[in-house]
């Protein structure tokens, strides 16, 4: 208990290797900067940047695991494995480093799908990890532009764009992605 933000850096810096680092190192820098753009807690914002891909290297035993024996009672299970390390960041965040804030952990835990409801922080970090420096797929600028006047429209085109990707590749797609991409959608309805 008790991890100071160099110690948090450390142990979290030794789980993955050093190209992963560096996105997580893009993905604090980033998520600052939304964060005083956008008004939310930058402090917040670099704690779950930090967190947010700590189990991103764990075996799929290993993943599995923590979710089991932490009770996990979601759906995750059923859907593809690159989606665990998410809630699995979460449950570690809280269990291994002692971070109690429920906004951080949320924050963690739906980086990768979203959620309907997203708070200012979910979003923030979710689109610091698809707009990152390091990031370079199709219409990442595009994203990158949108960032700097709508939260909104830059993440429902960073769901579009894994959407269409997994599409592609004839993978399973997981439904709180789509929830959470409709929600964005109709939030952004609501404020026109
Ligand atoms: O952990 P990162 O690579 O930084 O980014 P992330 O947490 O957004 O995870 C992205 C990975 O997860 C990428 O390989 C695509 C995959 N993914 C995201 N949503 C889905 C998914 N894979 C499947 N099969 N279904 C999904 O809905
Ligand atoms: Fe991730
Ligand atoms: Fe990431």
């Amino acid at each position: 208990m008790g991890y100071n933000r160099q110690q948090l850096i450390e142990a979290v810096s030794s789980q993955m290797p050093e190209k992963r680092w560096l996105h997580t190192q893009g993905v604090m820098d980033t998520a600052v900067k939304l964060a005083e753009q956008y008004g939310a807690n930058p402090e917040k914002a670099d704690l779950a940047a930090i967190l947010h891909d700590v189990a991103k290297y764990w075996t799929v035993q290993k993943l599995e695991e923590v979710l089991v024996s932490n009770g996990y009672q979601g759906d995750l299970l059923q859907y593809d494995k690159p989606l665990w390390h998410a809630e699995v960041g979460a449950i570690v965040a809280e269990r291994d480093y002692g971070i109690t804030d429920p906004e951080v952990l949320d924050a963690i835990r739906y980086h990768t799908s979203g959620r309907v409801g997203m708070t200012l922080l979910d979003k923030i970090v979710c689109l610091a990890d698809y707009m990152e420096p390091g990031r370079d797929f199709p219409g990442v600028n595009n994203i990158r532009e949108l960032a700097n006047h709508s939260l909104e429209e830059a993440l429902i085109a960073g769901f579009d764009s894994t959407i269409s990707f997994l599409i592609t590749r004839k993978q399973i797609i997981y439904p709180r992605m789509l929830l959470a991409r409709n929600d964005l959608i109709k939030q952004l309805e609501a404020n026109s």
